[in-house]
């Protein structure tokens, strides 16, 4: 085989992909060379979403020869290699993001020109595909960029789920939900490979004599489902791709087709194991910080970490290193706990299929860990009964038994006799039923463990696993901050402000090194660089209103303030204290004269963004803010005043639309509940202003950009539980201005009251766990800051600057770079920028 290399080498030059040209004409020849050869089209039956999947063809021949020759380059010098392991990534639409970064754009812009379309209607065509919830799955996305653009030899793994995360309407008010079917129409941005291992469930396990003799446990089960490698490609730049592989079910054997049943006329039966492998990576779970407890979820989880690391182990064996270099060749990033049983998984492997010794696999299993944490909340905190896992993972149950018993052995050696401690840290907690806590399993079996933001990695340390960081000592937590993708959020989303930045700076540079915003601070104070500054945020608003107009039949005016607050449906993030200020600000307005009305600036309240479907707390806000929208926007008394917007079905897409439009976003959870924020960064970096608590990354936003140029207020992390506390015992004192909000709604004014009925006990009865009576107060007055502050036409401008020009750190590359060097300890790739280096 060897000897024929150079004539493939060769036979590869000489075909049309390495030869493609960037000229017009040349792509247009691409463009329909795919309109006939994959579509199967003439340009006699033409709509937009065929010429949008040719152009998509095209644009992925070119990514195609990238992630061959960047993949190639891989195998030959077999670097360390991360594997980023999430059940979600939240990747958004492909073809902008690919025909920018392999700076394609203009060029494919003037060749659909010249066949009859135009390119930003085209985009629109592709369905955007939601592998996932919210902040942890798009943090994903920008890491797998970062990764790309650094040239960081990352892969991630994931789940290929048939159905994405919900598609959401409002009926009456009401989230309505309906399946994500994304792969209905064909899809350029994946391709399937002939890559497939077997994962097994439930079974027994049997002891067996080995080669040598010796008697080995292993388990053994006829249920088995085929795990199969789609590839998904991540655009760097200079050449060079990264690989995201998704993994679907397949019946394992036959195409899972039992015909002796289908010839007895069991027709069921005939396809029974069909159905079971089809069911397994059918839909996301579409929870975002709460655990579902589904036996259906705990299979996807092991599916996907089997399939993950079999091919992992596969891919090191190729090269013939000892057991002991795995370490050195392997880094697994756990995206929260969602694929903890990859820890046990490898010790399975390494003790039961290759033969090592318990304590050396061990080893091996913790230098080759890592675990990030991204929630404090309690009911998000992954727990898995016992008889569930024994009989899903029969093996991995007994495997993390012992893993549990020479953990404690070890805490007792070290503190003797605190038997209250052992039940503290115990992976199995004795509750009824006794469950696995699957945090515990992912700090025991990782060597580092990070927080998301600085706050809450202080709150992992001291609160989450304060015992395990006095048993392990400190150097095993570390923080490092979330970040963004300033491609995606930035250059792609706002093109009107990326050239004025560029133009300002005089080249692209910032893009790969966001530090430099900071050239753009001594021009905060420059009148007519805050005019053209503001001219861009006004043509986003004026872009944004198209949308709303068409999305929602509501006219708003863009010179109004934009308010957005947009992100998943939960109390602690709390829309409800969002929309009780609505109401309050309604009531205020109404009750001002016309003149005084008039010196208060016009304001549009935008919110977006899904409630679980059984979350049904978060549901009924959704029913008040569309309540009160129906009132507020329809009252002839408050006009242009106020208006209140849903926008329905929030997605990557829509983000990228709705967050260059901001005058000011909300990020109000109670404070310690919101582990980092991903969203407030992507406001900031665009020129808005945040009103916020002083929670999650919110913090170090105002560090890097300065007091002045944020909202802050609310109650402080650590005053949360004395307060709680203090509410617990004494009962909640309502807020005077929040009791006139709530009589309103009691009194009907946004339609029948009964209904809210469970959203207004949340505060009385139900004690108020989030705090919104508490922040009520400072939140007006906030807001009525914002508003002084609005009106200051230049004030207002030189902020929005500063804050653009504060968020260099917030970049994906500074956080991967750090995990890069601080947990896989991996440097770039020893050939650099990979654009020149060939197959061989
Ligand atoms: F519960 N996050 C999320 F920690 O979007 F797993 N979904 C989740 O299920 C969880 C966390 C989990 C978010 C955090 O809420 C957000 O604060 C953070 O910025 C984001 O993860 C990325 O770290």
């Amino acid at each position: 085989q060897d000897e024929y290399l150079d004539q493939w080498g060769k036979a590869l030059e000489q075909s049309p992909l390495a030869n493609q040209q960037t000229d017009v004409a040349s792509l247009q020849a691409s463009i329909a060379y795919h309109m006939n050869a994959s579509l199967f089209r003439t340009q006699h039956n033409l709509e937009k979403v065929a010429v949008y999947q040719a152009l998509a063809h095209s644009m992925a021949d070119k990514l195609l020869l990238d992630w061959n020759r960047t993949q190639q380059r891989y195998r030959k010098d077999n670097p360390k290699r991360v594997y980023y392991l999430s059940m979600e990534f939240l990747l958004g639409r492909a073809l902008d993001n690919a025909m920018l970064a392999l700076h394609m754009k203009t060029a494919y812009q003037e060749a659909v020109q010249g066949l009859g379309f135009r390119l930003e209607d085209l985009l629109e065509q592709e369905r955007d595909p939601a592998l996932g919830n919210g902040g942890l799955g798009r943090l994903a996305a920008c890491y797998m960029d970062a990764a790309a653009a650094l040239d960081l030899p990352m892969w991630g793994y994931g789940l290929r789920y048939q159905y994405g995360l919900f598609r959401q309407s409002v009926q009456q008010g009401f989230q309505v939900e309906a399946p994500d079917d994304w792969l209905m129409r064909h899809h350029p941005w994946e391709f399937p490979r002939d890559i497939k291992y077997d994962v097994q469930f439930y079974g027994y396990v049997a002891t067996k004599m080995n080669d040598k003799g010796e008697s080995r446990l292993f388990w053994e089960s006829d249920h088995k489902i085929r795990a199969v490698a789609y590839d998904v490609p991540v655009p760097g730049k200079d050449g060079f791709c990264g690989n995201i592989r998704l993994w679907a079910s397949q019946p394992p054997h036959h195409g899972g087709f039992d015909l002796d049943a289908f010839n007895q006329g069991n027709y069921d039966q005939s396809i029974a194991s069909l159905k079971d492998a089809f069911l397994l990576t059918s839909v996301l779970y579409p929870n975002d910080n709460h655990q579902a407890g589904k036996e259906l979820r705990l299979k996807q989880e092991y599916f996907f970490v089997s399939a993950s690391v079999q091919d992992v182990v596969h891919r090191f064996k190729r090269y013939r290193c000892p057991w002991s270099e795995f370490p050195n060749k392997v880094a697994f990033q756990l995206n929260d706990t969602h694929p903890t049983l990859a820890i046990p998984e490898l010790q399975r492997i390494l003790v039961d299929v290759e033969g090592l010794a318990w304590d050396d696999a061990w080893d091996i299993v913790t230098r080759t860990f890592a675990f990030t944490n991204h929630t404090v909340l309690p009911e998000a905190l992954e727990k898995w009964p016992i008889y569930v896992m024994e009989k899903v993972l029969p093996r991995h149950m007994q495997i993390i038994y012992d893993l549990n018993l020479f953990f404690l052995q070890k805490v007792e050696e070290k503190f003797p006799g605190d038997r209250d401690l052992l039940n503290r840290v115990s992976i199995i907690e004795e509750a009824s039923p006794q469950q696995v806590r699957m945090a515990f399993l992912a700090v025991v079996g990782s060597h580092s463990v990070n927080g998301v933001a600085a706050l809450h990695s202080e709150l992992v340390v001291k609160e989450l696993f304060n015992d395990f960081s006095l048993y392990y000592g400190k150097d095993k937590f570390i923080n490092i901050t979330n970040g963004i993708s300033p491609r995606r959020w930035l250059y792609q989303a706002n093109p009107g402000l990326r050239d004025l930045i560029t133009h300002t700076l005089g080249s692209e540079d910032w893009v790969a090194d966001l530090p430099q915003l900071q050239k753009l601070a001594p021009f905060a104070d420059n009148l007519e660089f805050q005019q053209q500054w503001m001219a861009i945020k006004y043509a986003n608003k004026v872009r944004l209103t198209q949308w709303i107009r068409d999305d929602c039949g509501l006219t708003v005016d863009p010179r109004a303030l934009f308010d957005i607050q947009v992100k998943r449906m939960h109390e602690y993030k709390r829309q409800f204290l969002n929309i009780l200020g609505v109401i309050h600000r309604y009531r205020v307005l109404l009750q001002m004269s016309p003149e005084a009305r008039r010196r208060v600036p016009p304001r549009v309240v935008i919110f977006g963004g899904k409630a679980a479907p059984g979350y049904a707390i978060a549901k009924l806000v959704i029913k008040l803010i569309n309540s009160v929208a129906d009132v507020v926007n329809n009252d002839p008394v408050i006009d242009d005043h106020l208006k209140v917007v849903y926008l329905p079905d929030y997605n990557v897409s829509l983000a990228e639309k709705i967050v260059p439009a901001s005058d000011i976003s909300q990020h109000i959870s109670t404070a310690g509940t919101e582990a980092s924020g991903t969203s407030n960064m992507k406001f900031v970096i665009n020129g808005g202003l945040i009103l916020g608590t002083v929670d999650g990354a919110n913090i170090e936003i105002r560090d890097e950009i300065g007091e002045d140029n944020i909202f802050l207020f609310g109650t402080l992390a650590d005053q949360v539980a004395d307060i709680r506390h203090a509410q617990k015992y004494h009962g909640v004192l309502l807020d005077a201005n929040l009791q006139s909000v709530l009589d309103a709604i009691q009194a009907g004014v946004f339609g029948d009251a009964s209904i809210f009925n469970p959203l207004i006990d949340t505060l009385t009865y139900g004690g108020d766990f989030y705090l919104i009576s508490e922040d009520f107060d400072a939140y007006i007055k906030r807001q009525n800051d914002v508003d002084a502050l609005f009106l200051q036409k230049a004030a207002w401008a030189a902020k929005s600057i500063r804050c653009t020009a504060g968020m260099g750190f917030f970049s994906s590359d500074r956080s991967i770079g750090q995990y890069a060097s601080r947990i896989w300890k991996v440097d770039k790739t020893a050939l650099g920028n990979g654009s020149t280096s060939t197959a061989d």
